[in-house]
């Protein structure tokens, strides 16, 4: 028996040799191609990429004629390239969908498929649930007689002229900012390093060649994998570290003497800026709000409702966002795992994106960002969010799951004040802090959010809830 694959909370993913295989891939594949052509129009077409990862070409290679012999037109990828840069091109080129070969941040074993949508949004529940079907229980299709083309395409230099107009780079570049880049290893190299070099940036980065072990660690820009982010800008007197993941969708952030910066609180920076310095953003009629998930945050709770504008609240995942962003209702978008997107860009988290914002931020205001939240939190209050990775054994993962059914009016003593199962639980305590338990979709662990109004107060919710879990 062939394993079940599984879309979770973006694509399918799974360990190399193991589960994905040439022989899983093409079942994925001709699941996606027959899904393809039941829903697209006469001439179908997709974007195929891949990132850094072992073998991650190959399969790249393989998808592309498994969906040509299927009738449709794909435009395949001659180098590695970021989640974002394959959902622009699918809204330029527009074709029906894009496949990108990438576990995202995952450890160097995984390998995985993201789709896209028409509109370069990250494939809805619904649309994954019919491409499982399709892959469970094949539709007979008539294959056409010649294969549709296999076109080579460089997506980079028509992504990069558009960030090139979205981010203002003069000012990041008149401003003297001293930057480094850490792309990972990943699919962001030579793209953010690109495009600030092309402006007459100076920049230096780091891992620019591809190593399919990531330097002996994830491709996650989070804090404890900035090491060598943090060392090459002692090394310079940099002002800003800027870092990327796997598939450069979700971004890392330094600031001025190395303190790694929360996602959640770039996000509301970058939200408050955008306000101050986006005439699309504010004033005149367009009215439009922020959207954040359930996970992240209430920072942006709090800057949102300091501007008067509306917030809308998602389950984890950017697909979420990125239906909001369609829906052309929000001027930003993000997530605590370090995802971004803005108004008129691509439904889709950009982790190359959110660092030059974040860069010209930095330079426009000429202050550190330790030094801007400080300012931040004087005007709407303070927040400091946390999340751990809890591997769960089999028996505490069905006592978490019981006891996250059952009702709670106190938290360890303290009075709960709502409680919200936009995805998973999150109890939210009378003084504003709160604490979300919920299975991962993209890895084995259950991830545990917490945020109090002080550090202090974030360590004892933390230990509160590791007891909720194993107590
Ligand atoms: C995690 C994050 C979520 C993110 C997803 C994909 O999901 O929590 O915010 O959208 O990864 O990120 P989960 O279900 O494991 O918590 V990535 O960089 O793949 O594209
Ligand atoms: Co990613």
């Amino acid at each position: 028996m062939s394993s079940p694959i599984h879309f979770g909370t973006s694509g399918w993913r799974a360990v190399i040799a193991e589960e994905f295989t040439m022989a899983n891939v093409r079942r994925a594949v001709g699941g996606i191609a027959r899904h393809i052509v039941s829903t697209a129009t006469d001439a179908p077409s997709l974007i195929v990429g891949y990132d850094p990862r072992f073998l991650s070409e190959k399969f790249a290679a393989l998808a592309a004629e498994i969906a040509a012999q299927h009738g449709i037109h794909c435009y395949l990828s001659p180098e590695a390239v970021p989640t974002p840069t394959i959902a622009f091109a699918i809204r330029q080129r527009k074709t029906d969908g894009g496949i990108n070969f990438t576990a995202s941040h995952n450890p160097a074993e995984y390998n995985g498929i993201k789709f896209s949508m028409a509109n370069g949004a990250p494939a809805l529940p619904e649309v994954t649930r019919k491409i499982e079907a399709e892959i469970a229980n094949p539709s007979p299709v008539a294959l056409p007689a010649s294969p549709a083309p296999i076109e080579r395409a460089d997506f980079r230099p028509a992504y990069l002229e558009d960030l090139a107009q979205k981010v203002n780079l003069e000012v990041i570049r008149s401003a003297g900012l001293r930057l480094v880049y850490d792309p990972l290893y990943g699919a962001g190299r030579g793209y953010l390093d690109g495009l600030l070099a092309q402006a007459g940036v100076p920049a230096v980065s780091l891992h620019g060649r591809r190593d399919v072990l990531f330097g002996g660690h994830p491709p996650d820009p989070a804090d404890e994998h900035l090491g060598e982010l943090r060392q090459a800008m002692a090394e310079t007197g940099a002002h800003l570290g800027l870092a990327t993941d796997g598939d450069a969708d979700r971004f890392g952030i330094l600031d001025e003497g190395g303190a790694f910066i929360s996602p959640n609180h770039i996000l509301a920076l970058v939200l408050d800026y955008l306000i101050e310095s986006r005439p699309w953003a504010a004033g005149g009629t367009w009215q439009g709000g922020t959207a954040k998930s359930v996970a992240t945050t209430h920072l942006l709770n709090a800057v949102a409702a300091y501007h008067h504008i509306p917030l809308y609240e998602t389950p984890v995942g950017f697909k979420y966002i990125g239906e909001l962003i369609e829906q052309d209702k929000i001027i930003l978008g993000g997530e605590e795992s370090a995802g971004m997107t803005i108004r008129r860009h691509v439904p889709e988290k950009d982790g190359i994106l959110a660092c030059l914002l974040t860069a010209e931020m930095v330079a426009s205001r000429r202050m550190s960002l330790a030094q801007q939240l400080e300012e931040l939190f004087r005007k709407v209050g303070s927040y400091y969010p946390g999340r751990w990775n809890v591997p769960l054994t089999e028996p505490v993962k069905k006592q978490f799951i019981e006891r996250s059914r059952q009702e709670y009016s106190s938290f360890e003593g303290r009075r709960v004040a709502k409680t919200d199962r936009t995805d998973g639980l999150k109890l939210v305590l009378e003084d504003g802090s709160w604490v979300l338990f919920r299975l991962s979709g993209t890895e084995p662990v259950c991830r545990l959010y917490c945020e109090a109004p002080t550090q202090k107060g974030l360590e004892e919710l933390a230990a509160a809830a590791r007891r909720f879990l194993f107590g």
